[in-house]
């Protein structure tokens, strides 16, 4: 890279790691962003990497020998595509972290679950002795890892379709598939699109490489079909021979690792300690990772039963007079919503809605007339909500969070269950999921003052 022209798309988290780690190997460094006033990027100036705020322009891209993309920035963005024509390689922020990691990597993709099974797989690994970062979409972006990876570090990666659309040689030693379903049709063009960038999470995978894989899944297993690593599959659905299940044994259920050499426990099911059975899931995916690397089941039941999960993924936040509150702001898609509706039996008020990214809301139909009392319907997507749940359930909407977590209080007394399950992104009345799961703990606390 010494003295390379790079030229950096995006100056916030995953930009500003990659623009440093490359000025600090030598290259010549522009970061650039549309947003005029980036204050966060101002400690580069010192390391010698030029800033262009306030729009793109042709020229630092078409003339650039690199470009490295945050994956905010879609690969649509005319610059990109004019210096791509041009011949100008272009590489996710991951791909340029990759090509300077000493140790190994873990990558988890998915379309939900991936935050909480890179954590907790983290935590086994660290749990079990072993030197770990953590990081990629979630939490320090992988460029900002680079100068602590050493030949014995295992980095768990979570990796979204926008970091992997843009790789090139990522070659993860354990690569994981959590679920697959529509998701992010606002920025991949379509389901297909979004699939065949999931999917390439495999692409430079081989013999001695490790595909955890959910067999419960149907499009996990069309999406892993051409894998050449040595395939692991977990599920409880579908009868396992060589990889991770749950069984009985002597009447305690336990998430154990079967193989043409026998089978043996890898954690009692009861010790997780996560609100709604999907977790599961998780949980044989982060065991799975953990037998690979051959650890100590004690180990990963101390590490699984001291995780109580992440913050807005099904996180029970309080019980006022009775009634429970969940925040699951992370249930951003149809399928995530429904996961964490089935999650509950009965008088469920799910808060729904949002924008919009796609999927059919039609399915959430059945699943609320056994369990629901009633729906509240928010953000711009309230037309739709409605208009899908029709005949289903009642519907009542409200214009702002507080509103619709007083309404969903008053419906769900006096035992039930107020759920933020929204199906949708948060960006028509929040900056992001986070904000929003974090307003709505703020709106709870205030009913037990
Ligand atoms: N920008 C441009 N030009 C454009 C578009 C955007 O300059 O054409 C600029 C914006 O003005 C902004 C920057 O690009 O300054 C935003 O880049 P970014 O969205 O990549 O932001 P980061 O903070 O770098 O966050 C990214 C991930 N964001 C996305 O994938 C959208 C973060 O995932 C990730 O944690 C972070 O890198 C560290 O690796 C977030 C996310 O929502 C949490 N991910 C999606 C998800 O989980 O569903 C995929």
């Amino acid at each position: 890279m010494k003295n390379r022209r790079v030229t950096v798309a995006g100056a916030a988290r995953s930009g500003i790691a990659a623009a440093e780690l490359l000025a600090r190997r030598g290259a010549r460094v522009t970061l650039s962003d549309t947003r005029a006033d980036v204050p966060e990027a101002a400690p580069l100036g010192p390391l010698g990497v030029a800033l262009e705020l306030g729009g793109h322009r042709l020229e630092t891209f078409t003339r650039a020998d690199l470009i490295v993309m945050s994956p905010g920035v879609p690969p649509e963005q005319p610059v990109i595509q004019a210096a791509r024509a041009r011949g100008v390689p272009v590489i996710a922020e991951i791909e340029l972290a990759y090509r300077w990691l000493r140790g190994r990597v873990i990558a988890i993709t998915g379309t939900k679950g991936k935050s909480t099974t890179t954590v907790l797989t983290g935590r086994i690994l660290e749990t079990a002795g072993f030197k770990v970062t953590v990081g990629g979409n979630i939490g320090v972006p992988l460029s900002a890892q680079v100068s602590d990876s050493t030949p014995d570090t295992f980095h768990v990666v979570e990796t979204s379709s926008f970091q992997l659309e843009q790789i090139d040689t990522f070659h993860p030693w354990i690569a994981v598939m959590l679920n697959f379903s529509p998701d992010h049709l606002d920025r991949h063009p379509t389901v297909d699109a979004y699939a065949a960038a999931k999917a390439r999470i495999f692409e430079n995978q081989d013999e001695g490489d490790f595909a955890v894989i959910n067999a419960d899944d149907p499009s996990v297993l069309d999406l892993a079909r051409q894998v050449r690593a040595t395939k692991l599959p977990f599920g409880r659905e579908k009868a396992i021979d060589s990889g991770t299940t749950v069984k009985s044994v002597e009447g305690r259920s336990w998430i154990v690792r079967t193989s043409d050499f026998g089978e043996y426990g890898l954690v009692p099911v009861d010790a997780i300690h996560l609100l709604g059975p999907h977790f599961v899931y998780d949980v044989m995916a982060a065991t799975s990772v953990g037998s690979i690397v051959r650890a100590n089941p004690d180990d990963m039941t101390r590490a699984v039963e001291t995780f109580s999960g992440l913050e807005h993924a099904m996180e029970l936040v309080a019980d006022v007079g009775g009634v429970r509150f969940v925040n699951d702001s992370k249930a951003t898609n149809v399928e995530s919503a429904l996961r964490s509706i089935e999650s509950f039996d009965r008088d469920l008020v799910p808060i729904v809605g949002g924008r919009f990214k796609g999927g059919d809301l039609r399915v959430l139909r059945e699943p609320l007339k056994q369990r629901a009392k009633a729906v509240v319907a928010i953000g711009e997507a309230r037309p739709l909500v409605r208009e899908a749940l029709a005949g289903a359930i009642d519907v009542h909407e409200a214009q702002t969070l507080a509103d619709a977590i007083a309404r969903a209080y008053a419906l769900a007394k006096p035992s039930g269950v107020v759920l933020l399950a929204p199906a949708c992104a948060s960006f028509d009345m929040f900056r992001d999921y986070a904000e929003r799961g974090r307003q709505f703990k703020e709106e709870v606390k205030k009913l037990t003052l």
